[in-house]
């Protein structure tokens, strides 16, 4: 990757290319002819202008990630302009108003998961307020040698196709060995039942992906230098389209200092979970002469993508193991114990078994309630504790999405490590609109597995009204994730402000992720006018539905 030397001014170059990752010649989507495409360095303050040339035999688009631009300039095909059409030049133009890490890549058909993705770095025209004396980006993204379209017809006729670390004969023994008999039998039911299997932690594997570090798979080792004592910050990058990364350097303490682009209040971690399309930028303080490996292990375990970070080029330092992959928990289906909630910011209203069922939107949202509030709330309760431990008892089951934002994540609960949570995000100065929001919009994140339909409010986009806000507006966002996978939901054109418990300190991010059964809240004020995309960005959820088209106007009525 490389930046191009004329300042304020790019020619990007959308075209099919042959690319080689895993031993297979492949087809990808390249832009300027690499996987990732070249960096683009902005500055704060510049205007820039983007031509963006279409040389593929289908219309193409590019969005910039994180970017507060012109509606027109959003590059959302069917929202913010008509997309490019194969051979046309479309030229971006917009003003540069903030600074950070963030990206861009295609929002057209699945040309991201083909390669259509990149990195946008715009340095500040104040200080940050952190010093470093170099820096890397480390941009992460998943591969595949089949055709997307491939991928998704897979998924859509076989969720879980490839799933292949499913539970064998063995893990029945060794669960019938340390639970008993009982416990694990109606384990087993009640995960049939649920048509689910507890495994499925993500959608597409380490078994048809491979694992990029700038477009580097593990065996390349791209490799970062430093030299002993400096400090060295690296601008993580999910550019993937289905991958959660957890990331550690062994040997090393990261210091984060901006989440998707903004400064937050430094937080020292051991390891932290970067979800699909979000950014964070950490500094590190290598003090031996010796190399450091960048480890990124997916959230499923299934695999890695991995780098160096060394004071020569050619060296290398022990891979981790992988960990075994964790499998869902009762707090991931919504179900926890009464003992168990511990809402560090506003707690959950009261609802009943009766409303979750009936719950707006209808479609699948809560196949855990229906499942579990239409059986037996006994073989629950012996699914956490076995059989013996407690006795059955319904009052002690509460099944509700709950707020989440001071856990881990799956997989990351026990590490003995400082992992990174979304209640250590703080900005480093006041929100600049601390109105309190004048409604709440509540918005479920619904689905069936099964089939592969993934939609918000139990409605695909295609069969939703875009929900309408006017200009100006301090607006509260509630999302509910009524199943039982992670979802990186983006809201084009502001920047969410999520309500971790920070106050006027709530960071700004331009992606939320949404663990399964969580409740959570956001603030947006509506200071962007025209239409806006607000999707959930595991790529293959979005194409199947979960997407709705969002209005800012002056005037609600007149905008419909
Ligand atoms: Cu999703």
């Amino acid at each position: 990757m490389t930046s191009l030397a004329s300042a304020g001014e790019y020619d990007l170059v959308i075209e099919k290319k042959a690319i080689n990752l895993t031993g297979r010649d492949r087809a990808a989507t390249t832009i300027n002819g690499s996987v990732p495409g070249p960096v683009l360095r902005f500055r704060e303050g510049e205007d820039v202008t983007i031509r963006v040339t279409n040389r593929l035999d289908e219309p193409t688009s590019i969005h910039w990630h994180g970017i507060i631009l012109p509606a027109n300039m959003d590059g959302v095909p069917g929202i913010s302009f008509g997309g490019i059409a194969p051979g046309a030049t479309f030229t971006y133009r917009f003003p540069v108003k903030q600074s950070g890490t963030y990206w861009y890549h295609s929002h057209s058909e699945l040309q991201e998961q083909a390669g259509m993705y990149a990195p946008i770095i715009i340095e500040p025209t104040q200080h940050e307020p952190y010093r470093y004396d170099r820096e890397h980006v480390v941009m992460l993204s998943d591969w595949t040698d089949e055709d997307p379209h491939t991928v998704f017809a897979k998924l859509k006729k076989q969720n879980g196709y490839y799933n292949f670390q499913k539970r064998t004969a063995l893990d029945f023994f060794r669960d019938v060995a340390e639970k008993g008999w009982g416990a694990t039998i109606s384990d087993r039911l009640e995960w049939g039942r649920m048509r689910m299997d507890p495994t499925d932690i993500a959608d597409v594997t380490g078994y048809t992906y491979t694992f990029l570090v700038n477009g580097k798979p593990p065996k390349a080792n791209w490799t970062a230098l430093f030299k002993k004592g400096e400090r060295v910050r690296l601008r993580f990058i999910n550019g993937s389209a289905m991958t959660y990364f957890d990331v550690r350097i062994p040997g090393l303490e990261m210091t984060v200092v901006q989440a998707d682009g903004q400064d937050v209040q430094p937080v020292a971690v051991d390891e932290f979970r970067i979800a699909v399309a979000e950014t964070y930028d950490v500094i590190v303080e290598p003090k031996e002469d010796r190399a450091y490996t960048i480890f990124a292990e997916t959230m499923d375990r299934s695999g890695y993508a991995r780098g160096t970070l060394a004071p020569r080029q050619g060296m290398s330092a022990d891979i981790p193991p992988l960990r075994p992959r964790p499998l869902l928990t009762m707090a991931d289906m919504g179900m926890s114990h009464s003992t168990m909630s511990g809402s560090p910011a506003e707690s959950m209203p009261a609802m009943d078994h009766g409303a979750m069922m009936d719950g707006q939107g209808g479609g699948m949202q809560g196949m855990a309630y229906a499942a579990a509030a239409a059986d037996k709330a006994n073989d629950m309760t012996a699914m956490m504790h076995g059989p013996n431990e407690h006795g059955p008892s319904t009052d002690m089951i509460a099944m509700m999405p709950t707020n989440r934002l001071n856990e881990p994540g799956n997989g990351l609960e026990d590490t003995g490590r400082r992992v990174l949570v979304y209640t250590d995000l703080r900005n480093v100065r006041p929100g600049y609109d601390l109105r309190p929001p004048s409604r709440e919009i509540e918005l479920h994140l619904t689905g069936n597995m099964k089939r592969f339909i993934w939609s918000v409010d139990g409605k695909k986009s295609s069969e939703a009204e875009p929900i309408r806000l006017r200009y100006g507006e301090r607006v509260r966002f509630t999302l509910v994730n009524d199943t039982m996978m992670n979802h990186p939901l983006h809201l084009h054109g502001v920047f969410s402000e999520l309500d971790n418990g920070a106050g006027a300190y709530k960071p700004r991010k331009h992606v939320i992720n949404v663990k399964p059964a969580e409740r959570l809240s956001f603030e947006v004020t509506t200071d962007a006018l025209g239409e806006w995309a607000f999707h959930c960005h595991l790529l293959y959820h979005m194409e199947a539905g979960m997407f709705r088209k969002f209005v800012v106007a002056k005037d609600i009525a007149a905008s419909s």
